[in-house]
């Protein structure tokens, strides 16, 4: 079964977003591997987001991610990655779609809200980034049989 890394990052907290974004990824129907409140500092900014070093934005991007708490949280499911970027939309919410979670809530490219891993190779990269193993929980719905 497929797992991605999700982090609510810090304009969600800060915007009172956590409850509604969470709610949107949980009626899906995935299942929730793991969640916590995390303070990034400046070494697992720059790490999350190496893939982004020299351009532009980077700066701004790290002091961004580092500016307050971030929910980070794992989701399991059917196409989990595919699935949760469908959920968040495109990376500008001024061009996300209305009924996706970036096209409901914001219309900036940098404050946008959610972060997915974009593949599940880059999902088991950043889940162990963010995550210990032991805090990763293996259970089973009890409506498995319907919903997954
Ligand atoms: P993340 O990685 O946060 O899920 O976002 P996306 O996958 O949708 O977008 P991305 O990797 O291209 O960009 C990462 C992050 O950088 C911000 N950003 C992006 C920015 O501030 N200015 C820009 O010009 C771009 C392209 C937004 C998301």
């Amino acid at each position: 079964m497929q797992r991605t890394l999700i982090l609510l990052k810090p304009d969600a907290v800060q915007r009172h977003l956590v409850g509604e974004i969470i709610a949107r990824f949980e009626r899906k129907g995935l299942r929730l591997v793991a969640l916590k409140l995390v303070q990034a500092g400046r070494a697992l900014a720059e790490q999350h987001y190496a893939v982004h070093k020299g351009k532009p934005f980077y700066e701004s991007l790290l002091s961004f991610l580092t500016s307050g708490p971030t929910v980070a949280l794992v989701w399991e499911g059917r196409e989990a990655v595919a699935v949760c970027r469908n959920l968040m939309g495109l990376t500008d919410g001024a061009k996300s779609p209305p009924g996706t979670i970036r096209g409901d809530f914001g219309i900036s490219v940098q404050n946008n809200l959610v972060h997915g891993s974009d593949s599940p190779e880059n999902a088991a990269l950043e889940i162990a980034l963010w995550f210990k193993n032991e805090e990763l929980v293996t259970f089973a719905h009890a409506d498995a049989t319907w919903a997954g």
